[in-house]
């Protein structure tokens, strides 16, 4: 039987609890404490009680680590089990992380730190934990087969390392890696400076999650593992907009923000209001030399990127996957475009074979966000959310930098969305509007193209029988200038 109690040395409302369920008494007198955590809110920085003191990060969505100090070493416990996570309100998914959330929660240690890590297997098959950009024993690196064995279910491995250099890192499997990544077994990993580094200032925010990818058919819980590339749910920390927590900070902080990318594809992240520079990699400080203005940075397989801006424009400013794909939740996307087709008559018709034919996107998708549909069970609406002016309509990888000016040093909480000074919001024109004037160019160039039918057979690629420097297109739609080529389609079994 589980039974869970509050963890005292993390003080009361954080929600993090103790559990000491399969795991007996006997084995447990080695390790450290098992802490576990079942709420998918923010929480609170954990300020480190004892070692090497340091500013902690805000983990979106997720949590730190708390350790024991044993004779100089931190100690820590993950233990790799399945979870079942909320990925917003109105969803939930069957996965396998660590300490009872995916990701699993943040390690936070300072340079320069001897670290421990008791690793516990609670799967149903093997993994190891590979330590994504520490320089460290090679036998510490957690490849299954090439560095250790694997860690079989029920085992309990031990990491042992100095924490070397300061930086942004993840920890993972490296055993069953498709699997176990697609059903969302990492966390992330800092390591503070233990001294004043040139290369790493001071900031007021320190904010870190890693970009993840499920493929949940809508109305089940499970991802399904074989996904390669076409994963329908797009998230931060195994959260989806509007279950992604917004950023809150006070006007004029310098914010930092950490993002690791364990997905199969890029992602451009795209902040609204800022201009902010990549400060660092998992390879380290940038120096500041080679540092330049963005306001949208690509985060490759596998990259960490830690971007660094002063956030002195107040307002609600969106932050996302410029993949606009990325910022939408699942849903068959095997729709043809319909944008400009009249499908009015065509639906009395539809509806004598289909009886419940609705009709999708015609002026865009945007429509759908407000449709009263019946969607499966446990499944999202593809793009949602309500703003202070109507529909957000976004999923995904989407959330909001909340700058305000009376957000209190240390204060995470939501602020509420931002009330805009008198006059400054887009407005609707209702004056007068003139047809504007059609440019009367016929246009400078064209492209050289074939000229008649009779030549179409030849595959001639002559000058008599092209248009090269042609600049009258009076004939451009004359039937005879189309070339059409038709691919027949092959039956099974012809070429
Ligand atoms: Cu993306």
């Amino acid at each position: 039987m589980t039974t869970r109690r509050q963890f005292m040395g993390l003080g009361a409302g954080l929600g993090v609890t103790l559990a000491g369920a399969a795991v007996s008494k006997a084995a447990l007198a080695g390790l450290p404490e098992l802490v576990s955590q079942d709420s998918p809110n923010t929480q609170a920085p954990l300020m480190p009680p004892n070692g090497r003191p340091y500013n902690p990060v805000v983990t979106l969505n997720g949590w730190t680590l708390p350790w024991r100090m044993k004779n100089g070493v931190k100690e820590f416990h993950l233990v790799a089990e399945p979870v079942l996570r909320e990925m917003a309100p109105g969803m939930k998914a069957n996965l396998w992380g660590y300490n009872g959330q995916s990701p699993g929660p943040t390690i936070e240690v300072v340079e320069g730190d001897r670290v421990r890590i008791f690793v516990t297997n609670r799967l149903p098959e093997i993994t190891s934990m590979h330590w994504h950009g520490q320089r460290l024993p090679n036998g510490m690196d957690g490849v299954a087969g090439l560095t250790q064995p694997a860690i079989d279910p029920g085992k309990t491995f031990v990491y042992e390392f100095v924490a070397r250099r300061p930086g942004t890192f993840m920890y993972h499997p490296h055993a069953d890696e498709m699997t176990q990544m697609a059903m969302g077994m990492m966390g992330l990993w800092i390591t503070h400076p233990k001294a004043p580094n040139a290369q790493i200032e001071d900031v007021d925010r320190d904010f870190c999650f890693l970009l993840n990818a499920y493929d949940i058919d809508p109305g089940s819980y499970t991802p399904r593992i074989m996904t390669m590339l076409d994963f329908n749910l797009w998230s931060w920390n195994s959260r989806v907009f509007p279950g992604i927590d917004s950023l809150n900070v006070r006007l004029g902080d310098r914010v930092r923000i950490r993002v690791g990318n364990l997905t199969m594809t890029n992602h451009p992240i795209h902040l609204h209001g800022h201009e902010f520079e990549v400060t660092g990699t998992d390879g380290g400080p940038v120096p500041k030399s080679a540092r330049w203005p963005e306001v949208t940075t690509d985060i490759a397989v596998g990259q960490m990127r830690q971007i660094e801006f002063i956030a002195n424009e107040a307002g609600d400013w969106a932050f996302h996957c410029h993949k606009s794909h990325h910022t939408m939740n699942a849903m068959g996307h095997n729709v043809p475009t319909m944008i400009g087709v009249d499908q009015s008559k065509l639906v009395s018709k539809i509806r004598k074979l289909v009886p419940d034919y609705m009709v999708m996107g015609d002026v865009g998708m945007g429509d759908m966000t407000d449709m009263q549909m019946d969607l499966p069970e446990n499944t999202l609406p593809m793009m949602t959310g309500d703003g202070p002016f109507g529909s957000v309509q976004m999923g995904g990888m989407f959330s909001v930098l909340k700058v305000r000016k009376h957000q209190k040093p240390g204060d995470y909480s939501d602020p509420g969305w931002y009330k805009q000074p008198a006059g400054t919001q887009a407005y609707e024109y209702t004056g007068k509007l003139e047809t504007p004037p059609r440019s009367k160019s016929a246009g400078g160039q064209s492209m050289p193209r074939k000229r008649s039918a009779k030549n179409a057979d030849s595959q001639s690629t002559s000058a008599a029988n092209t248009t090269i420097g042609k600049t009258d297109n009076a004939d451009a739609t004359a039937p005879s200038e189309i070339e059409l080529r038709v691919r027949k389609p092959h039956a099974h079994g012809e070429h």
